[in-house]
């Protein structure tokens, strides 16, 4: 996945559990796609604990981690990645601060939640995170290279 960069950038996003019980996922990726980004990989899993102590393996020393890992993993998320011009940075606006109290009204944290622990969506903080997350939640061959080729499409 080394050398992702200008329209082929790609991020790692993720819907956490309270995102999922809330049935926040289609709205979520409307926002991605409507934005102009394009899907090249998606799942929907159960994470373990070891998965999320993995991911959040830089905030290991933080008061809230082992309330962090035992949340990500209480249920459901979905894992996702977006390829497109500038998807790190843009993405990052897009989903607000990671306390939505300073996340403004029309970002996804903004719009959908209150708390810092349930902060509804994860998204990479720079490229190396996003090329790290995405070694750790997918298989090469579950990140897809794909074309808008229309003419092969039934309508
Ligand atoms: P972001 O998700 O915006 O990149 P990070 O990487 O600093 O923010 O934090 C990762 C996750 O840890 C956050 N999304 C949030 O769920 C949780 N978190 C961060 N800070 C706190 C905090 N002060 N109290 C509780 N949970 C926190």
């Amino acid at each position: 996945t080394a050398g992702w960069t200008g329209i082929n950038e790609r991020t790692f996003i993720a819907v956490k559990p309270d995102g999922v019980q809330r049935r926040l996922v289609g709205e979520i990726i409307r926002r991605f796609e409507r934005k102009g980004f394009k899907l090249v990989g998606m799942k929907f899993l159960q994470a373990s604990e070891e998965q999320i102590r993995q991911h959040y393996y830089a905030l290991r020393e933080k008061p809230f981690y082992s309330g962090l890992v035992k949340y990500m993993s209480s249920g459901p998320i979905v894992a996702m990645a977006w390829q497109g011009l500038d998807v790190v940075k843009t993405s990052r606006k897009m989903l607000g601060e990671t306390n939505p109290a300073d996340s403004l009204p029309g970002t996804i944290r903004g719009d959908y939640c209150v708390e810092v622990g349930r902060n509804v969506i994860h998204g990479s903080d720079s490229v190396e995170s996003a090329q790290r997350e995405m070694a750790l939640w997918f298989k090469e061959n579950e990140l897809l290279c794909w074309e808008e080729c229309s003419e092969h499409w039934i309508y």
